[in-house]
C-alpha cells in the first residue's frame, strides 16, 4: 500500500518541525573546564554567536572533557557526532608536525609572536583542517609556559629523574632531553596525578597553574618563558554548510571577535594567574644562568628533532614567520 493517509496529529507535527528547521543547535566540546580563560571566551562566543543570529544557531558548550574527551574531539566532529570543538593544537602533532610549531622553544616568545606564528602557520593548518571535512574558527594562546617544582629549582641536575607532567608530546621530549621522566595528563587530571604521587613537577602555564591550584601540589614556579601554545576552536564543515548565508557571516564575525578578546584575555589572566600563585604562596621567578643554559640545550635538541620529521611546507610556513618577524 502507497498511500498513506495524514492524520490531522502528524500534520501539525511535521508543520511544527518545518518552522523550526531552520533554527541549528549545534553541540561543541573542550577539554578545558570552566575555570580556564579559554572556556571562558568560547562561552563568551556561542552567545555572541546566539544574539547575533536572533538564536537561528545556539551552541552548547560542553566543557571540562563532560561530553567527548580531548583526544575524541576532532574524531567526533569529523564523524558529525559534534558540531564544533576546541583542542590544544599540539596534541594533533601525531597528524601533521605544523600542529605542534607553537610550542618549540626560542621560536616565538611573546605574545606578537605568537600571533604572528599563528597567522603564518594558519594556511597549511586550515589545508590539512579541510582535508578532514573541518573549518578552523579561531586560535588562542595560552600564557607561556614554565616549570613547577616542589623546591626551588636552581641546579639542571635536578631534572635528572624528575617526573614532569607534560601537556603534549612535544614537553614530553623536552622533559626528557632535560634527563627527566616525562608523563602526559590531561589539564583536568593535573590534582590526582600530584595527589597520587605521579608526579613531581609539571610543565604549563600561570593560567593552568592557577586554575589547577597549583600551590596545594608545588612550591616555585620559574618562568621560564618556554613557549605560547594555542587552543584552536574549529567545526564541521557539513555542520556550516547547512547554515544560510546570514547565519554562516555572523557565525566567522563571532569567530573572529573571540579570537581578538580571546588573546586579550591570555595577556589579561597572565597578569592575574601570576599574582594570584605569588598571593598563595608560590614562589615565582626566572630560571638562572644554569638552569637557563640546560633548558636551551633541551630546546635545541627539540628543534633539531621537529626539522627532521617536518616537511617542506611546515618549514616554509616557519620561514614565512621568520621573514615576517625580521621585517
Ligand atoms: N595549559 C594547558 C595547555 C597549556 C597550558 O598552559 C595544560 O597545561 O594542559
Amino acid at each position: 500500500m502507497r498511500t498513506r493517509i495524514i492524520t490531522p496529529l502528524l500534520l501539525a507535527t511535521a508543520c511544527g518541525l518545518a518552522a523550526t528547521a531552520h533554527a541549528a543547535q549545534w553541540t561543541m566540546a573542550t577539554p578545558y573546564g570552566d575555570a580556564s580563560f579559554h572556556t571562558q571566551n568560547t562561552k563568551q562566543f556561542a552567545e555572541d554567536v546566539a544574539e547575533a543570529t536572533n538564536g537561528e544557531l545556539t551552541i552548547t558548550v560542553h566543557s571540562g572533557g563532560s561530553l567527548v574527551s580531548h583526544g575524541e574531539i576532532k574524531p567526533s566532529v569529523r564523524r558529525g557526532t559534534i558540531d564544533a570543538g576546541e583542542v590544544f593544537l599540539s596534541v594533533l602533532s601525531n597528524d601533521d608536525p605544523i600542529f605542534e610549531v607553537d610550542t618549540l622553544p626560542g621560536l616565538a616568545g611573546s605574545y606578537d609572536d605568537a600571533y604572528a606564528l599563528w597567522e603564518a602557520t594558519k594556511p597549511m593548518i586550515t589545508e590539512l583542517f579541510a582535508y578532514e571535512g573541518l573549518i578552523p574558527l579561531y586560535a588562542v594562546a595560552w600564557p607561556a609556559q614554565g616549570i613547577y617544582t616542589a623546591k626551588p629549582l636552581t641546579d639542571p641536575a635536578q631534572f635528572e629523574g624528575l617526573r614532569v607532567r607534560a601537556p603534549n608530546i612535544n614537553t614530553q621530549r623536552f622533559v626528557n632531553n632535560l634527563g627527566g621522566s616525562p608523563t602526559e595528563t590531561e589539564e583536568s587530571d593535573i590534582p590526582t596525578a600530584f595527589s597520587t604521587g605521579r608526579v613531581d613537577a609539571m610543565i604549563t602555564s600561570s593560567a593552568t597553574g592557577n586554575a589547577m591550584a597549583a600551590w596545594d601540589y608545588v612550591t616555585d614556579y620559574t618562568d621560564a618563558n618556554l613557549w605560547l601554545p594555542k587552543n584552536i576552536v574549529f567545526m564541521s564543515q557539513r555542520s556550516f554548510d547547512r547554515l544560510d548565508e546570514a547565519t554562516q557571516e555572523a557565525l566567522l564575525e563571532a569567530a573572529a571577535r573571540a579570537e581578538e578578546r580571546g588573546w586579550q584575555m591570555s595577556r589579561d589572566n597572565n597578569d592575574t594567574s601570576t599574582a594570584a600563585l605569588i598571593e598563595n604562596g608560590i614562589a615565582v621567578s626566572e630560571p638562572n644562568e644554569a638552569v637557563a643554559d640546560a633548558l636551551q640545550a633541551a630546546g635545541g635538541k627539540l628543534f633539531a628533532d621537529w626539522e627532521a620529521r617536518a616537511d617542506d611546507d611546515a618549514k616554509q610556513a616557519l620561514e614565512a614567520y621568520r621573514e615576517q618577524r625580521a621585517d
